[in-house]
């Protein structure tokens, strides 16, 4: 786009005009802001036709991305640096007397997610545009995104987020592409001249509308866009008003509405709830039926949409997916079962993102009915099928067809449902991918292991190394030239400069300036001063129990311990950094952010740490806050107990910004140990095998406590009332069974092993040669972490779109 500063001006001015009926140099920073986007955006949709038509011209096969979660954070900056007109912007608005970042403080982040899921997603659909696939992302256009986290007295407090209040600028609504979604009521059947039709009766309708957000790539014509469904009354319901049924339809407006009210605070257990279900019928049903309309529109026959599309199942959360597109193509469009069936299974892929039992989705069989009636006698006939396949290859064998089957045990499964259609089924790093093909899902891999491939997961790096990180990116830039901007491998360049000391020197100070500005924000955010010559250890990500964030502040009371019974205890200056939300009713993760921030108020104000350590809780952890920390970060913590994380990806921002991680050989850490070496990675910690032997072999916690005296200590200290609250709670669901069996993620039985590893780490840091080049290595080998690459598996071996 590079366009002359007098025709930015120009335009910023028409549409400073048109908006607020004034010039630009006399808007308010917030007007300024919406104007500016509003610039991009009709830029953006322009552009997005262009590339649409004239890849449609080429009849090219075109992807849709389904996923009730995208974590997009903030656009603005993205889209300008993708763009390459930041320093124009920059120009251009200090000559009205603005300053761009004043406006970039203003762009909200867009939280329609919850955590890893969610941002992936966004990370996609950033590479696949700028490597020019045509992809659509569908999602629902939550009025609330994740809430807003606020720590009162150490607790969580959970407040809305009115994220549209000045996201709604990035979107551009299409009513006139409105379509309708119908819940309840009963279904009709007949014949009519030998066919079977089905319709719905009794049931309450509501409208779809479609809002556009546009996706940019990077130094690319092309453009691409994420679908967002809005639910609304569809229109006034006359007949209902002139009977006088005033009531109802006024209660199909609340109906309507709630819909697409608010995101599910949840990524680690399901809970059935109504709402939810209603919300993943809209966004599959309302995709699928604009999906399926423009394919008519453009090439008039179903008989070749599963050459010209592929639709991908982000979890098991679009997965109605399969019997809506069932519905569709047998109920719309006449094709029959086996027509239908075999197109869904070409068109449908699905990735698992977690094995965690409590987050697998199913639905109550009476719920799912009375929702979704049609939809559910679609399902029984998916499983009646099934069921008689599964019969002639596992003959009497009931238990594992029960286990495989989409529904039993009063229960629809979701997860069955997609292992039962789908041609392509991914995990997200090699060990996920092998726990799922040689655990939960084996059965249906015995059957057909042609349809399992793991794809590891990837991030837009150019967002989480470029955009956040401006001090190391344009010293790579100068110091190994622009290659990496576009091929993420490029930065393996950076190895030949492991021994040059001025490179190492040059990477520590870069380091330490955006230390410098983290210690800025912790102390305008906390109150709390900290040393940045200390080693900023860093565990940003959702709260759950399997993460172990509770192993992290196990050791920082261990250390506290130490240092009060020995004053010349030696210990590294270390400042441990916590970013990390609970689910709004997960009251054990509420309390563990409580415990972590009882210790901050101990150990930071106590005259025993003096200075040596710091604890900091970062509220609101959200994309813009990561992109604050992780920049910053000398220790990125992956610490989950082997085998629960599928991959995580926040260890991959971290390793690329030079952070070295402390982890378990679990997801794709497992990977990263692979690439850096086993040198510049510290690997502590029970492997999933040994893992599963000491469960299966029968976990006692004692045995770990009864060894190590300090450890004791450290339990004691949850109840003793030397912390300002006591935490029973943690105690118990670490010793005794009341809460499951006593410390199910096996933090006591890691522990000593945690602690020597954190004791590796502060040798090493000591040696700022050794750990600078241990930084340097995990730059210059994080290129296969880039989502392009992660992309263009998907693409090639999932999807089978062409270049
Ligand atoms: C409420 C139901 C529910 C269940 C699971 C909601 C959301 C989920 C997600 C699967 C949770 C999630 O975000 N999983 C994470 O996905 C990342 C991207 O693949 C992985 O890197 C993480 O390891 C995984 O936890």
């Amino acid at each position: 786009m590079p366009l002359p500063t007098f025709e930015l001006t120009y335009k910023l001015n028409e549409i400073s005009s048109r908006l607020f009926s004034i010039s630009f140099n006399n808007t308010t920073d917030i007007q300024a802001y919406k104007v500016v986007c509003t610039y991009i955006k009709e830029l953006l949709a322009k552009k997005q036709t262009e590339f649409y038509n004239s890849q449609i011209k080429k009849e090219k096969k075109q992807v849709y991305y389904m996923s009730m979660e995208f974590l997009v954070g903030t656009s603005l900056k993205n889209n300008l640096f993708n763009l390459g007109v930041e320093k124009l912007f920059f120009k251009v608005l200090s000559e009205n007397g603005k300053n761009l970042n004043d406006l970039y403080a203003l762009d909200p982040d867009a939280g329609l997610g919850n955590g890893g899921l969610g941002r992936l997603a966004c990370c996609y659909m950033d590479s696949l545009t700028t490597q020019n696939f045509v992809a659509t992302g569908f999602s629902i256009r939550y009025e609330f995104g994740i809430f807003k986290q606020k720590i009162i007295d150490g607790w969580q407090m959970e407040f809305p987020d009115n994220w549209l209040d000045k996201g709604e600028v990035w979107l551009r609504p299409r009513e006139d592409d409105a379509v309708y979604v119908s819940f309840g009521g009963e279904t009709e059947e007949w014949y009519e001249n030998g066919h079977f039709k089905t319709k719905l009766k009794n049931c309450k309708t509501v409208k779809a509308i479609p809002y556009d957000m546009f996706i940019t790539g990077y130094n690319t014509k092309a453009v691409n866009k994420l679908v967002l469904w809005s639910a609304v009354v569809p229109d006034f319901d006359m007949s209902a008003f002139s009977r006088g049924d005033y009531l109802r339809s006024l209660e199909q407006n609340t109906m309507a509405e709630v819909i697409s009210k608010v995101l599910y605070p949840a990524d680690d257990h399901t809970e059935g709830k109504r709402l939810r279900l209603k919300q993943q019928y809209l966004l599959c049903s309302a995709s699928l039926q604009s999906i399926v309309n423009f394919h008519l529109k453009k090439y008039k026959t179903l008989s070749n949409i599963e050459e010209k599309i592929a639709i991908h199942i982000n979890d098991t959360h679009p997965a109605l997916c399969v019997p809506e597109l069932m519905r569709i193509f047998m109920d719309e469009h006449d094709l029959s079962w086996d027509e239908a069936f075999l197109k869904c299974s070409k068109i449908l892929t699905y990735t698992n993102h977690t094995v965690m039992s409590e987050a697998l989705e199913k639905w109550s069989v009476e719920l799912f009915k009375t929702e979704l009636p049609r939809i559910y006698k679609i399902t029984e006939e998916i499983n009646r099928r099934l069921v008689k396949y599964l019969s002639d290859i596992y003959p009497n064998d009931y238990k594992k067809i029960d286990y495989m089957s989409v529904i039993s045990d009063g229960y629809v499964k979701m997860y069955n449902l997609c292992l039962s259609c789908c041609h392509k089924i991914n995990g997200v790093s090699a060990l996920h991918t092998k726990i799922l093909t040689e655990g939960i899902f084996k059965d249906y891999y015995n059957i057909d292991n042609a349809r399992f491939l793991n794809v590891t997961n990837g991030i837009a790096y150019r967002r989480w190394l470029c955009q956040a990180n401006p001090n190391l990116s344009n010293y790579l830039l100068k110091l190994l030239g622009p290659g990496f901007l576009t091929d993420c491998n490029a930065l393996s360049e950076l190895k030949n400069h492991k021994n040059n000391k001025t490179v190492l020197t040059d990477l520590y100070t870069i380091k330490q300036q955006n230390k410098a500005a983290l210690a800025k924000y912790i102390s305008q955010n906390n109150g709390i001063k900290v040393d940045i010559n200390s080693v900023f250890d860093v565990q940003i990500k959702r709260l759950h129990e399997y993460k172990r964030q509770l192993l992290n502040v196990l050791h920082i009371l261990y250390l506290y311990i130490r240092l009060k019974e020995d004053k010349n205890f030696h210990i590294t200056p270390k400042t441990f950094i916590f970013g990390a939300k609970a689910s709004a009713g997960y009251i054990m993760a509420k309390q563990i952010i409580s415990l972590i921030n009882s210790a901050a108020e101990l150990i930071n104000n106590s005259p025993v740490t003096k200075d040596l350590i710091k604890v900091v809780f970062l509220e609101d952890y959200r994309v813009s806050l990561a992109e604050k920390i992780i920049p910053a970060a000398d220790i990125s913590e992956q610490i989950s107990l082997a085998g629960k994380e599928a991959s995580g990806t926040g260890n991959m921002k971290l390793m690329i910004n030079g952070a070295v991680t402390l982890g378990t050989l679990d997801g794709a850490n497992v990977e990263i140990l692979k690439c850096v070496g086993k040198n510049n990675i510290y690997i502590f910690g029970n492997t999933e095998k040994q893992v599963e032997e000491i469960l299966s072999s029968g976990y006692n916690v004692f045995n770990y406590i009864n060894k190590n005296p300090y450890l004791k200590q450290v339990l004691n200290m949850l109840v003793s009332g030397e912390l300002n609250k006591r935490f029973p709670d943690i105690l118990d669901s670490l010793t005794t069974n009341k809460y499951g069996i006593a410390d199910r993620f096996l933090n006591l039985a890691d522990f000593d092993s945690y602690v020597l590893a954190q004791e590796e780490i502060s040798r090493a840091y000591e040696n700022k040669e050794k750990f600078g080049r241990m930084s340097l290595m995990n730059i210059a080998n994080a290129g296969l972490f880039s989502a392009d690459r992660s992309v263009l598996e998907y693409a090639f071996n999932i999807w089978d779109l062409k270049r």
